[in-house]
């Protein structure tokens, strides 16, 4: 799979510094083990994983560089919050600037770091790969990867209740989409 998507590699390559190049590399590998585990499109889920981050070191000035071009709509707390950027506009720039047209890869990037109601298969197996990829360590990553193994579900749920406190936490704003994935995976239960 490498050699095809070795364009994909390289530009993450020339836009990520050397540690989130390695992340979005095995973020990618935890994807394919997800989609095959759980039945999704592994080579469409390895594409996704290597660049779901291609922007996430771009700076103000790139990244509303493309939020102009291609007219992407912002909230206001999506326009305050610059780690909820490169997702949104990451999202529009495989689909204008690499011409990627496939909607699973291009909504898995979209919704990596909110989540959203009702999501697909390939959105959950993005979530989840970005928090159990073998660069990840922070404390509750084992378990993190334990519930993964179990469900797709009880990855997100323990994902989603992780990312919210922190929120809370740090007094910072949560997203509607965060709440809204957070909702309807307590709804499931
Ligand atoms: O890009 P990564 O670091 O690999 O991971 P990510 O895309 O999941 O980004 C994680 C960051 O995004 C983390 O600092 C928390 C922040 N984040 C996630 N959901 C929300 C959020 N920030 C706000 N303000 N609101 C959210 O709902
Ligand atoms: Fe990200
Ligand atoms: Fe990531």
């Amino acid at each position: 799979m490498d050699s095809k998507y070795q364009s994909y590699i390289d530009l993450i390559k020339s836009k990520l510094s050397p540690y989130r190049f390695n992340h979005s590399v095995e973020v990618a590998k935890s994807a394919v083990y997800l989609a095959e585990k759980y039945g999704g499109d592994s080579e469409k889920m390895y594409v996704a994983g290597l660049l779901h981050d291609v922007l996430k070191e771009a700076d103000r000035d790139e990244t509303f560089y493309y939020v102009d071009k291609y007219v992407i709509p912002l909230t206001v707390l999506e326009e305050v919050t610059p780690k909820l950027w490169h997702a949104i506009v990451g999202a529009e720039f495989i689909r204008n600037e690499l011409g990627i047209d496939d909607d699973e890869i291009i909504t898995a990037v979209r919704y990596h770091t909110t989540g959203r109601k009702n999501m697909t298969l390939s959105e959950k197996i993005l979530f989840i790969a970005d928090f159990i990829s073998a660069d990840r360590d922070y404390n509750g990553a084992d378990e993190m990867r334990e519930r993964a193994e179990k469900s797709l579900e009880c990855a997100m749920d323990m994902g989603l209740s992780f990312t919210i406190a922190d929120l809370v936490e740090h007094g910072r704003p949560v997203h509607p989409d965060t709440v809204d994935a957070y909702n309807d995976i307590k709804l499931q239960e």
